[in-house]
């Protein structure tokens, strides 16, 4: 992982080996810490980070679930990340916002623990790989069910519900797959370990909906509107498991991931075993607009001051 210079926390920005908590942190406990995943990228109106609004949004939006009151406002949130990108001098990065319930008493409840708020940023590159995002990649079909709501709250983007988007990771990954599919409690899929999922038969595009406790991605939201725009027909519906074999085409959206094809699942070539015309004509449109190349989707950047002079 290539480090940065600095951190923020609660604040004030430390440098990058210093950000550090105490052991006794509720989150470390009990998983009681909400987050963000958010991607700025180098484009020819300067940095931009992509529909920061919206991850902001989602980032109150999941703690609120928690019941965890966030000691700052998304103002402050979105200019400490402008100034944290500016500080460490980086052009395109990977922004984590980590918002967490603190060192405070043990024990289960945690609504007298004081509530965190860290922001990291990193260079991270193709979460899937480089060759992955050209050639697409193999999926397997989880063991693991993703989290219910009769459980957690998958709409809530929260620490501790990863150990499920982590135990489905190692699987497919020991089993030699690059990614998991999770099904959900009604075993129709649902999405990957940390991405949506596309299924594309006969030009139509589906992909599950929130019936299916997804994570509502905001690549999800995007990719659907840009489907839309160029006339696609996109349809939130329940998948079953047996469509995955049946579809000309799949792909996955994410943050890290952004969009990335699926040439294989379950060791079946998926349609010709390469990337198909939809899913190219999704991602390179995808592409351009969080690049910055594109006029029409222009209002999904937040453009960041260039770097302050170092005082
Ligand atoms: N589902 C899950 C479970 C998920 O974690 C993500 C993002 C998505 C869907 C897509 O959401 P969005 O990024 O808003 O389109 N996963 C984040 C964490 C990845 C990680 O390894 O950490 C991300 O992509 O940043």
């Amino acid at each position: 992982m290539k480090q940065a210079d600095l951190i923020w926390m609660n604040g004030e920005l430390v440098a990058w080996d210093d950000a550090k908590v105490h052991v006794l942190t509720h989150a470390l406990h009990y998983g009681t810490g909400v987050f963000e995943g958010v991607r700025a990228y180098d484009t020819p109106r300067g940095t931009g980070i992509f529909r920061h609004a919206d991850h902001l949004d989602r980032l109150f939006r999941s703690a609120g679930m928690y019941l965890m009151e966030i000691p700052f406002t998304r103002d402050e949130l979105r200019a400490a990340t402008h100034d944290l990108i500016a500080r460490n001098g980086l052009k395109s990065c990977y922004i984590r916002p980590l918002v967490y319930r603190g060192a405070g008493p043990m024990g289960l409840f945690p609504l007298d623990c004081p509530v965190d708020v860290v922001i990291a940023v990193w260079e991270w590159g193709a979460y899937l790989g480089d060759e992955g995002k050209q050639r697409g990649v193999r999926g397997k079909v989880s063991s693991f069910r993703r989290i219910s709501s009769d459980a957690v709250i998958p709409a809530a983007k929260a620490t501790g519900q990863y150990l499920n988007s982590v135990l489905a990771k190692i699987e497919a990954s020991k089993a030699g797959y690059e990614e998991a599919i999770l099904l959900d409690d009604r075993g129709l899929v649902c999405e990957g370990s940390g991405e949506n999922l596309f299924v594309v038969k006969d030009g139509a595009i589906a992909t599950p909906g929130f019936s299916s406790d997804i994570l509502g991605g905001i690549n999800r939201a995007s990719v659907m509107q840009i489907a839309r725009d160029l006339g696609y027909a996109v349809v939130e519906r329940d998948v079953a498991r047996g469509e995955l074999y049946l579809a000309d085409e799949i792909f996955m959206t994410g943050t890290a991931a952004e969009l990335t094809p699926l040439r294989e699942v379950d060791d079946r070539p998926v349609g010709t075993g390469e990337p198909g015309e939809v899913t190219r004509t999704l991602q390179r449109e995808f592409e351009d607009a969080l690049h910055g190349r594109s006029e029409r989707y222009a209002e999904w950047l937040d453009l960041v001051a260039s770097p302050a002079p170092a005082t």
